[in-house]
């Protein structure tokens, strides 16, 4: 009797080992963002997911969760943070919250373009900032671009900064990007991406603020007929993994995370910069009413913000960047 039990036993051990060795389970990787489909990050995921899922032969499989599938941006990085969530893609908005070194980002026209930016992003004092996520249980693995942000509204056109002068303009939850619009005289009403179409349309708020890639995919068009190409700040993204999760995975597999990353947000920055170029005509092609406004106004308007948020920022962030 105790034989027989001993063989089944044996039998069950092995019909198990074997059926484990033949079909493993894949390690999925799920990432999540509140931006849609055809979107900047989204077309970054997939590319992602391609490469990862290549260099792995099956081993990792990413599911992509865009349009705030699994939570508004907060959420996210809290999931990714506790483990959770594998892996997100967040503008650098919400990050403060998380490592006060990300508000050097938020100061209003810090970077000129593009290539400052990503100087700073690629840089060691972009390495640095990523590097402050780690205590919250997070990975940071690179920068990507959420871009240059600009305020659409439904109300006027918008030139000058004293025209938004007790405007309702929806900002994300970050304390510069009040204080900016504070200071310019708006109502600036903090408030995660996934509540604002529906805040626009019932007229809770007058605008918002985000790069034209955003406003073209949300298809916010329909609904805000006048932006102004402000560009008031430079919003990149990031990239992200839980430190729990990447730290328990076999050498190899964290190797093609990390390569698969840098490619997929080279991809992402080219798709980005070129959908930004292109989408003016198509957002007029939609009826929208495009304000070309001069920056150095803009910027003369919000440089108080600096000064009430100096002593907040890394002075070693600021030095970098502003050379004081
Ligand atoms: O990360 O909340 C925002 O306005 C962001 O730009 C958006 O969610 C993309």
């Amino acid at each position: 009797m105790k034989k027989t039990l001993q063989v089944i036993m044996m039998a069950v051990l092995l019909v198990f080992v074997a059926s484990a060795s033949f079909a493993e389970d894949p390690i999925v990787l799920k990432i999540g963002m509140t931006t849609e489909i055809g979107g900047h990050y989204h077309s970054g995921a997939v590319r992602f997911k391609e490469k990862v899922e290549g260099y792995t032969n099956g081993k990792v499989r990413v599911d992509i969760f865009p349009s705030s599938q699994l939570g508004n941006e907060r959420d996210l990085v809290e999931g990714v943070g506790m483990g959770f969530i594998e892996m997100c893609i967040v503008s650098t908005g919400p990050l403060p919250n998380f490592s006060p070194d990300f508000m050097i980002f938020d100061l209003p026209y810090i970077f000129k373009n593009r290539d400052e930016a990503f100087k700073a992003m690629d840089g060691e004092i972009g390495a640095d900032i990523l590097k402050s996520l780690e205590p919250k249980g997070i990975k940071a693995l690179g920068f990507w671009e959420n871009g240059f942000r600009h305020i659409s509204n439904n109300k006027k056109s918008i030139i000058h900064p004293g025209d938004v002068k007790g405007m309702k303009i929806r900002t994300m939850e970050n304390p510069i990007h009040q204080a900016t619009f504070k200071t310019l005289g708006a109502t600036p009403t903090p408030m995660a991406w996934g509540e604002v179409f529906v805040a626009l349309q019932q007229g809770v708020i007058d605008g918002q603020e985000n790069p034209l890639v955003i406003v073209y995919t949300t298809k916010l068009y329909e609904i805000q007929k006048h932006i102004s190409l402000t560009g008031h700040f430079y919003s990149p993204a990031v990239c992200m993994i839980s430190k729990q999760v990447f730290d328990g995975l076999p050498v190899e597999i964290q190797d093609a995370i990390v390569k698969a990353e840098k490619e997929a947000r080279d991809y992402e920055r080219q798709f980005s910069a070129q959908l930004d170029e292109q989408l003016v005509e198509s957002l007029k092609n939609e009826g929208v009413a495009f304000a070309d406004v001069d920056k150095d106004e803009w910027k003369n308007a919000c440089a108080p913000v600096y000064d009430q948020f100096k002593s907040q920022i890394n002075p070693k962030y600021l030095e970098a960047l502003l050379g004081k």
